[in-house]
């Protein structure tokens, strides 16, 4: 408890930790923040932390033959650590660009070895989760994590759920009533913090089991993923860099209308899905036309073919005939209905191409039999294909592939339907709870008296949901 007291005291006076009103990188307000990373300028107080982690380790009777520090600010105390007690580290990278085939963890890596965790603060578990992924996909276990400060906002609860104990030095609660203690912060303060806390406790992923847990990877993370398509490369940097996971599906029968779309929507979009065969005066200038905008914009063109036929009638149909799409849509999608047939005819037009391709796994229609094993099948049929198949339609998550996006269509603010079968679900629960990547918005959009300023209403919507999913961290 004494060393608990001093550090309390430390980490307020080199304001680590502030009190006061802080937007948080989801958007609200804060009455606490930490701010670890200063303590690198303080050697006394970034040794005591990485002592009393490593004692937390101890008492709390880990095992495990490597430690991995959450970048960036649990680096050097992961580094600390190893180097005092002499234990193997493994370094995880952090890039958001150049992505390459970059090694995203440095170090020797023992498959089937267990590597702990070390993480400065702990609000959803976001962080943890992510570092966890990335060294279970190199084959290590992770069954435990040290934590300075656990902001007891759910994050134990969320990381319990993935099986990953968590050790805390401190909670937060701890660190408020020594700092009362000491007269650093009043009884006003305190009260304000402990109501933050309960207001802002973070959901965990839904515990049906026959929902798979959604992955809490961000999108640049995805993207530096060794494997990752390079157009599903491309697509995650355009969605963080637009803030975007909306694709507009651009359902009209006038190619002017079509292109004008194109224009105002551009710009809130990563993605804009076309239904060519619908256009009443389709040419090839308005391919060309389309693809000037998606250039402009920075939006990624995907025809909504929907193939359904052996492999060498949808190669004619993808390269040829009247629409040509191979030439100008850099997306399509199959059914998985005519076996791997249908997805090899359409690589052999469209690798060559640097095209990609979606699966239809599921569909929103109401009775759809696009379930159980058929969505299996299609499942594998995608993971199969790894060089042309970057993802998947379907109502939720249904690989636990980080690498492949899901893309959901039947998404409008409220849920319902039309008198056709359409189903619609919330950009909020397509994204945070469904764990899908990009929500397909036609009517929704389409329908509005301005589309531009619904086209932002569902950007923003479909964002919130993600940095919810993801967890808004500090
Ligand atoms: O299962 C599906 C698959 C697709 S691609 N359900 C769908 O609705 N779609 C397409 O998404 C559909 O063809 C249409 O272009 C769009 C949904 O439009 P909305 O107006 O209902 O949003």
């Amino acid at each position: 408890m004494e060393a608990l007291g001093s550090l309390a005291a430390e980490l307020h006076r080199v304001e680590a930790l502030k009190f006061g009103r802080f937007q948080l990188k989801s958007g609200i307000f804060s009455p606490v923040y930490f701010d670890l990373r200063v303590i690198v300028s303080h050697p006394t107080l970034l040794t005591q932390v990485a002592d009393l982690l490593y004692q937390t380790s101890q008492d709390g009777g880990v095992r495990y033959d490597s430690i991995c520090g959450v970048p960036y600010t649990a680096l050097p105390l992961a580094s600390l650590i190893c180097a005092k007690h002499g234990v193997r580290m493994l370094l995880r990278r952090k890039e958001t660009k150049d992505y390459g085939t970059k090694k995203l963890i440095e170090g020797t890596i023992v498959p089937g070895e267990t590597c702990l965790i070390i993480e400065d603060v702990v609000t959803s578990g976001s962080s943890v989760l992510e570092t966890a992924e990335v060294l279970k996909k190199e084959g290590l276990q992770v069954t435990d994590a040290i934590v300075l400060v656990d902001r007891e906002q759910g994050g134990r609860e969320r990381l319990a759920e993935n099986g990953i104990r968590l050790h805390a030095v401190s909670t937060l609660t701890q660190l408020l009533d020594l700092l009362q203690n000491l007269g650093k912060v009043d009884t006003e303060m305190v009260e304000s913090v402990h109501r933050f806390v309960q207001e802002n406790k973070v959901t965990g992923p839904p515990s049906d089991p026959a929902k798979k847990p959604c992955t809490t990877l961000s999108y640049p993370s995805r993207a530096a993923l060794p494997g990752v398509h390079p157009l599903a490369r491309r697509l995650l940097a355009i969605m963080e860099k637009k803030r975007s996971n909306l694709c507009i599906s651009a359902d009209v029968t006038d190619s002017a209308r079509l292109l004008q779309l194109a224009a105002e929507l551009g710009p809130s979009i990563c993605m804009l899905k076309t239904h060519v065969d619908v256009l009443i005066d389709f040419t090839a200038d308005v391919a060309s036309r389309l693809r000037a905008l998606a250039h402009q914009h920075d939006f990624i063109i995907f025809e909504d073919r929907k193939f359904a036929d052996i492999g060498n009638t949808v190669k004619h149909q993808y390269e040829g005939g009247l629409y040509k799409i191979s030439s100008w849509s850099d997306v399509v999608n199959a059914h998985a209905v005519p076996g791997p047939g249908v997805v090899q005819g359409l690589q052999a037009v469209g690798e060559p191409l640097g095209r990609g391709c979606l699966v239809i796994a599921e569909m929103s229609s109401e009775g759809s039999l696009a379930t159980g094993d058929y969505t299996k099948e299609a499942v594998k049929l995608a993971e199969d294909h790894p060089t042309f198949v970057f993802g998947f339609i379907s109502g939720r998550k249904v690989s636990d592939k980080p690498e492949f996006l899901h893309l959901t269509p039947g998404v409008q603010m409220q849920p319902g339907g039309d008198n056709l079968g359409q189903q619609y679900q919330t950009p909020h629960e397509v994204i945070a709870n469904k764990g899908s990547d990009i929500i397909i918005v036609g009517r929704g959009i389409l329908s509005a008296i301005s589309p531009t300023k619904a086209a932002e209403m569902y950007r923003r919507a479909g964002w919130e949901a993600y940095l919810s999913r993801i967890g808004g961290g500090q």
